[in-house]
């Protein structure tokens, strides 16, 4: 197989962010070979997580920055103990390009033996005028002798530009790398350092970099696949870039799984449909599109299939345990109601962030509003915005309330919600935040 790829979507990832995740890396494997996997960017919500649990699937791995680490650029060079010979490491060091690792019984480093560290020991034994000691007295000494204890270590998963200047001002050539708990994994050549490979990512769900991991313009970006308006990132080479309207990313997964005459294993599939049915709240956003109804179709077949974990079940059943398992305020902390679910935008010269919680019965909310309230207005000062929204949206009736953090600009007056006595504003028939209020939301600020 080639080169690791990640799949990843979305900060504050969603079902539909982490399924179409799960379902691309699966559909890259098969389909054409590629040695994908799939990542999230950030902690799973109640519902995501219920589906990964219901289906046994394994939480993917957690990629929040792309930044090269030092893992990247370590090479595991064979190892000699601090008793060995001196023959021994200039045996080795002749084998790795002039650096043998001296590494104690327990696995953890003792010190490195390079050109710089053999001169400066051969000075200080044998003095400005080396007599008569031959090559081979010399060689039979123990390499703990010659070897430099004052090496930097690095943890494989620290990022490299965090530690960029020391090793810049350092005048090394060779640094540890090392586990958790200290022990040695390899080398690291300070010119690798300099010029680590780019982590290779496709991103799915989303395509704006403020919504995606950090330092996105260090990984080498191959393809973006997703339904929402567009805010992509500048590249320097030409990309696969999918973008079209549907009600969820796995919608386009599962049509690319189609047109491949592949069929996605019940788990997986059972996943993309939480996507889909997720995204379009069971197919009844304003978002759906036919596209979506023959989708899930398709998974629905794939998904509920004899042996599966969720045999037996339809698109409704499904559905309905989907949506409930990630409603309700009442099993989560207002701070958490507020930032689980958020995208942040900028619009004519506003910063601003919009999030959404759903619950099953809208009346719910007003036993918590003032939390949600000051919790909303902590995010906004935290985060320096203009203003923040929290569109609480009742999944089972299809309508929501509209949250906005105080003294707001003027300017949101005239959104189209009309005030409530408790001070939320009635969307009424809003589901939807990428086709129904983002829009109205933007087109206020710019024009
Ligand atoms: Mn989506």
């Amino acid at each position: 197989m080639s080169e690791k790829v990640f799949v990843v979507g979305h900060i504050n990832p969603d079902t539909d962010s982490i399924a179409s995740a799960l379902g691309y890396a699966w559909l890259l494997r098969e389909r054409d070979k590629v040695d994908a996997i799939p990542a999230r960017a950030g902690a799973l919500n109640a519902q995501t997580s219920w589906v990964l649990k219901t289906l046994n699937l394994e939480v993917p791995y957690l990629l929040t920055d792309a930044s090269p680490r030092f893992d990247s650029v370590m090479q595991r060079l064979d190892t000699i103990l601090p008793n060995a010979q001196l023959g021994t490491a200039w045996t080795l060091a002749s084998k790795t390009g002039g650096v043998a690792p001296v590494v104690n019984d327990d696995g953890k480093p003792y010190g490195l033996i390079n050109g710089l560290s053999l001169f400066k020991y051969f000075s200080e034994t044998l003095g400005p005028r080396p007599g008569d000691t031959t090559v081979r007295e010399m060689m039979s000494a123990e390499c703990k002798h010659a070897a430099n204890t004052d090496v930097p270590k690095f943890t494989a998963n620290a990022h490299i530009r965090d530690s960029l200047n020391k090793i810049l001002r350092s005048e090394l050539d060779d640094y540890w790398v090392i586990d958790e708990q200290g022990l040695y994994l390899g080398i690291a050549r300070q010119k690798n350092i300099l010029n680590p490979p780019r982590i290779k990512i496709i991103l799915v769900d989303h395509n704006e970099p403020r919504q995606s991991i950090n330092a996105l313009e260090e990984a080498e970006l191959l393809e973006i696949l997703d339904h929402h308006r567009l805010g992509n990132p500048y590249t320097h080479q030409p990309i696969r870039f999918t973008v079209d309207v549907v009600g969820s990313t796995s919608t386009l997964v599962t049509e690319q799984t189609v047109d491949a005459g592949l069929s996605a294993p019940p788990e997986i599939a059972a996943a993309l449909l939480a996507g889909l049915l997720s995204d379009t709240l069971i197919l009844t956003s304003p978002t759906t599109t036919e596209r979506d109804r023959a989708a899930a179709e398709k998974l629905a077949r794939w998904a509920f299939v004899g042996g599966s974990p969720v045999t037996g079940e339809t698109i409704q059943s499904f559905g309905k345990n989907l949506l409930s398992a990630g409603a309700g305020l009442s099993n989560r902390k207002p701070e958490e109601i507020v930032s689980t679910d958020i995208k942040a935008y900028e619009a004519g010269g506003f910063k601003l962030a919009i999030a959404q919680a759903e619950v099953t019965d809208l009346m719910q909310l007003s036993e918590y509003l003032e939390a949600i309230n000051k919790a909303l207005d902590e995010l906004k000062n935290k985060q320096g915005l203009d203003f923040a929204m929290l569109l609480v949206t009742d999944v089972v009736r299809g309508t929501s309330k509209l949250l906005i953090s105080s003294n707001y600009p003027p300017i949101l007056n005239d959104l189209p919600y009309p005030p409530l006595p408790d001070n939320t504003r009635d969307a009424q028939g809003v589901v939807s935040r990428k086709k129904q209020l983002l829009p109205v939301v933007l087109g206020l600020l710019e024009r």
